[in-house]
């Protein structure tokens, strides 16, 4: 998946937790189906063998769809399973130190709370900034809310785009859009129920009538 046409419009975060019983593969076919743009795989408490056949498992399904993968944290992981990239909170390794270790071609995204992390995400050759918790989650502990406000603030100084994440939904979804968010990212809006291609769905439709989209 070429950067340059790298379309972060809805940017789907598998969680295990949110996976419980079902098909891994089952549901990344369903979100690819319900029309998301990149899928990012998140283990937090998994060993490294397990992971590994995780990401295989949805690199296999991602590139028959042609949907860009990213992994979460792990750039050891993104590499064995040829990923398109990877997705780093600001404890992971620096994105100048993965941008060495994989390449001008790897997708690289950087989270992050406030301007000054996502100007140094920039500056360290991250390709997006990830900026949250937009609204309240109880997806992720111990968050905090930034609000749309810091979406402006940060748009108005970022060059990257900004992908916004946290508590959001198909109804907010607008409201970030409008703040300056070229896209959003969710978990539990799109895998919180057993409907995950609509629930897809409803999000796309959301983000194609947002007003700079
Ligand atoms: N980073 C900031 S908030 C969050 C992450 C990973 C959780 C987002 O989950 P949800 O369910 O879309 O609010
Ligand atoms: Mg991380």
């Amino acid at each position: 998946v070429k950067k340059e046409g790298l379309d972060l419009t809805l940017h789907a975060v598998l969680d295990p937790r949110f996976i419980r019983g079902r098909s891994l593969a089952r549901v990344v076919r369903a979100l690819v189906k319900g029309g998301v743009t990149i899928i990012q795989m998140r283990e937090k408490d998994i060993e490294t063998r397990e992971f590994l056949a995780r990401a295989l498992l949805v690199r296999e399904v991602t590139r028959k769809a042609r949907v860009p993968f990213l992994v979460n944290d792990r750039v050891d992981i993104a590499i064995a399973s040829r990923a398109d990239g990877v997705h780093l909170g600001q404890r992971d390794l620096p994105a100048r130190e993965a941008r060495r270790l994989l390449g001008p071609r790897a997708v690289i995204g950087v989270s992050t709370h406030n301007l000054r992390e996502a100007l140094k995400a920039e500056s360290d050759g991250a390709d997006y900034a990830a900026i949250g918790s937009v609204f309240a989650t109880t997806t992720k502990s111990d968050v905090t809310v930034v609000g749309l406000d810091m979406i402006r603030r940060v748009r108005s100084r970022l060059h990257i785009p900004l992908v916004a994440i946290g508590g959001i939904t198909p109804e907010n979804a607008r409201s970030v859009i409008a703040a300056g968010a070229e896209g959003v990212a969710a978990i539990s809006g799109l895998l919180g129920s057993g409907r995950v291609v609509e629930a897809a769905r409803r999000y796309r439709q959301a983000m194609d009538m947002a007003p700079n989209s």
